[in-house]
């Protein structure tokens, strides 16, 4: 293989967190077996194509910053091969399992549907060869319905059907190549699924549109015989003002409203859970309750910009709960840690990308490491039991099972004079377990 920018870096290895190597994981040790399998089956890491290979720097107020050699590597599909090896090589020297793409990110659109199809599945049979000779394997493909004009007044939601017809279409060869690429979930994230002004909208027609769409998904998924996961990914503004897939109590009621609550999960991105209002752990403790986890998007936003900045994680105590209320739902299964996170447009060069992944690698697993811990230790999960242990008993079961009415229960409380005492909830408390389980080294 030719020699991209990445084939001077060796792979970066697990050196322990008394290591001072900037390029070395203090702790994900991916091999390291916690609760019963490998770190890296727990954590599942991906790279993610469009922010590592294909973004440019580019924001609001300034055009491109960051020029990688496969921008100017001959016509269009040369420069895309020279893209995929470039990416194949940061998976090496990461050492992560996983990569994600959107069609748009791999092969370059053309006006015409063929002509993108074509170069598309020219690009998806180059990345086949090359995973057969790599160890890097794909979490999610997807479709980009959202950067062209074509979709300003939206993918699926449009009010022009030939839009619906063309998403459709691109999105029947990316569920394609997701199959031939052994991928393990298909995402769906609607960019453009939502209205800038109601004055020009028909919500009820638009939301139906959607609904037939991802029906028509999860049909197709089974007519392939597809065997991974189809998932949604909430998003509550940004591009349009209102879009549809607000967060995931949103998604989960337009789930059961086309009956897909059994077939599609979320993938959960940490800057779209804090856009909505809520935190990275609300987002996936609401997917674990609601029995429709399905992976996520690490990243995070800045408060002082309040837009979607997808920069790589910092966050040190969010991330710990986040992984607590993972492990409590049952863990990622299909699913897995794809950073949907950038580089800022000055950090141009590509050991800035190397350094970026490191990083959130590192953040990922400490977190993971601390909320196994707090979960083998039990003081944590103690506390909680205790606060609910009223509902153990058998009249409050069956009260919880529905065999007693509403008359029934006001009959006993009157009875039995009933007269609940506050109780503490121990918020400070946990707080501070909490901080000495996340602040202190997980060994
Ligand atoms: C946009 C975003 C997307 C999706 C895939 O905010 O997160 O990159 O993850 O389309
Ligand atoms: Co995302």
């Amino acid at each position: 293989m030719a020699d991209t920018v990445f084939s001077n870096f060796s792979t970066v290895k697990f050196e322990g967190a008394t290591s001072s190597n900037p390029l070395a994981y203090q702790f994900y040790d991916a091999d390291k077996v916690v609760l019963g399998k490998p770190l890296s089956e727990h954590l599942r890491f991906s790279v993610a194509y469009w922010h590592s290979f294909a973004m440019t720097g580019g924001d609001p107020f300034g055009g491109a910053t960051i020029h990688r050699p496969w921008m100017a590597a001959g016509d269009a599909i040369a420069q895309a091969k020279v893209k995929a090896d470039a990416a194949f090589e940061l998976c090496r020297v990461l050492d992560l399992p996983f990569f994600a793409f959107h069609d748009a990110d791999i092969a370059p659109a053309d006006e015409s549907l063929g002509q993108t199809l074509r170069n598309f599945h020219t690009i998806v049979d180059y990345l086949d060869e090359k995973m057969s000779q790599s160890k890097t394997k794909l979490l999610w493909g997807t479709a980009n319905l959202f950067s062209h004009s074509r979709f300003m007044a939206g993918a699926s939601t449009n009010p022009d059907p030939d839009v619906f017809s063309w998403c459709a279409a691109t999105v029947k060869h990316c569920m394609d190549a997701t199959m031939q690429l052994g991928g393990s979930n298909y995402v769906l994230w609607g960019g453009r699924e939502g209205y800038e002004t109601l004055l020009n909208t028909d919500m009820k027609q638009e939301l139906e549109q959607m609904g037939r769409f991802l029906s028509l998904v999860v049909e197709y998924k089974h007519k392939i015989g597809f065997k991974g996961q189809i998932l949604v990914e909430p998003k509550p503004k940004e591009p349009t003002a209102h879009q549809y897939d607000f967060d995931t109590a949103t998604v989960f009621g337009f789930l059961k409203r086309f009956g897909l609550e059994n077939e599609v999960r979320v993938n959960l991105e940490a800057n779209h859970a804090t856009l909505a209002g809520h935190t990275f752990e609300h987002e996936i403790a609401t997917a674990g309750a609601l029995g429709i986890l399905g992976s996520l998007d690490i990243n995070r936003g800045d408060p002082l910009l309040g837009w979607d900045t997808d920069q790589f994680p910092n966050d040190l105590w969010s991330l710990t709960l986040s992984m607590y209320h993972v492990i409590k739902a049952g863990g990622l299964g299909l699913g897995g840690c794809n950073f949907d996170a950038k580089v800022r447009r000055q950090s141009f060069t590509p050991e800035d990308l190397v350094h970026a992944h490191v990083g959130g690698v590192d953040l990922c697993a400490r977190a993971f490491l601390s909320a196994a811990n707090l979960i083998e230790e039990g003081q944590y999960d103690a506390l909680l039991t205790d606060r609910y242990a009223g509902w153990k008993t058998p009249e409050a079961q069956a009260m919880l099972r529905g065999q007693r009415s509403l008359e029934e229960i006001a009959a006993k409380a009157e009875l039995d004079e009933i007269c609940p005492l506050p109780q503490s909830g121990k918020q400070e408390r946990i707080e501070n377990l909490l901080a000495r389980k996340i602040y202190t080294l997980p060994y």
